[in-house]
């Protein structure tokens, strides 16, 4: 049986030609920077995001803390989204070990308000923290995937370089945000100083995302991932099917887009289930509370149909889209849907 996993993009597995160039990459120490393809890359992943340069790390959330501790010195505040991912799902490295206090703001359509940003921005004087970092993220998660506009992170940006504060995108989904609005990436990036982006998720690579800002920025973000115990050695296993999924696998996201809206269409005809958010790209929260079922229990009863669902507590359930979801497997969702609510 197929197993149809709407748990997450993270799911997706790596293409055989992802595999088969793990083989052939020429491969070295890049705790030396002897690994040609984790540099090639790297090099790739600055360019296309408009920056000077680019770093490899094995998680979204290492990406996350390398950029925020390679912008911030202990004692200052981050001004982040309060339904951010890294403010609630990254372990608080921020504080853990950035020494960093958070100051979430309202992010409930996936962006903050710049009027709001700009009111919580405080000087460091003796006994207040002082705002040392702005955070936003693109794809926004929790929002429903929300796709921020060139001209929404430009809003946040005047106000960061107003007041000479650094700035960071968690763009773990940023080419589905590109992609929704049809658009170069750079429209995105070029509002900030530092990026994250996974490989990982919609890309479809088995491993690893990178950071991309000046050189000054990757360096100091070089030393503090080998902190963290980021050095890797022979990368290159990484990097190979990483250059695959950045040159190969961007242009396909708008069919998970597409998978996502139908998906969506094909929800409203339940009376029990409400569509949480705006369908803009790869995902649909739904709230099942009307069907009388929680999500656990609903997960329960999909799962000998090979149906995986996540978002487990309480009514509130994600379906994501990816590439290893086809229109056929919608079809076959809703169809098993709609024989367990008829029941
Ligand atoms: N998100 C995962 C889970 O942690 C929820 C998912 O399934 O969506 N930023 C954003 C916006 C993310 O959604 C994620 C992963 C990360 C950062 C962290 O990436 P990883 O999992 O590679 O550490």
């Amino acid at each position: 049986m197929k197993i149809i996993d709407l748990r997450s993009d993270t799911v997706t597995l790596p293409t055989r030609e992802m595999l088969e160039s793990i083989l052939t990459a020429p491969l070295g120490d890049d705790g030396w920077r002897d690994d040609p393809t984790v540099i090639k890359l790297e090099e790739l992943a600055a360019e296309k995001m408009g920056k000077e340069a680019a770093l490899l790390v094995p998680s979204g959330t290492q990406g996350n803390a390398v950029s925020i501790l390679a912008q911030t010195e202990r004692g200052g505040e981050i001004i982040l989204g309060a339904r951010s991912h890294i403010y609630n799902i990254e372990g608080g490295h921020y504080s853990l070990i950035g020494g960093l206090v958070p100051r979430p703001l309202r992010d409930d359509d996936g962006c903050m308000n710049p009027h709001e940003v700009e009111a919580a921005i405080r000087p460091r004087r003796p006994g207040f923290p002082g705002t040392s970092l702005i955070c936003i993220e693109n794809t926004h998660n929790a929002a429903g995937g929300i796709a921020l506009s060139p001209e929404q992170t430009k809003a946040i940006w005047d106000v960061a370089q107003d007041h000479g504060i650094p700035m960071h995108t968690d763009g773990a989904r940023i080419f589905n945000a590109a992609v929704y609005h049809g658009i170069d990436v750079r429209e995105l990036t070029r509002y900030t100083d530092s990026v994250m982006f996974c490989l990982s998720k919609g890309l479809s690579a088995p491993i690893g995302s990178l950071v991309c800002g000046t050189e000054e920025f990757i360096e100091r973000a070089r030393n503090i991932r080998r902190i963290l115990g980021g050095t890797m050695r022979q990368a290159g296993v990484i990097a190979a099917p990483g250059i695959i999924a950045l040159t190969k696998m961007v242009d396909r996201l708008k069919e998970d887009h597409e998978t996502a809206r139908m998906l969506a269409e094909g929800l409203k005809r339940f009376e029990g289930i409400k569509i949480l958010n705006p369908v803009q790209t790869n995902m649909v929260y739904i709230d099942i509370r009307g069907t009388g079922m929680t999500g656990y229990e609903l997960s329960q009863r999909l799962a000998p149909f090979g149906i995986k669902i996540g978002g487990r507590r309480g009514t509130v359930i994600r379906l994501v889209t990816h590439r290893g979801i086809e229109k056929e497997d919608i079809t076959y969702f809703l169809e098993c849907l709609e024989k367990i609510l008829s029941k």
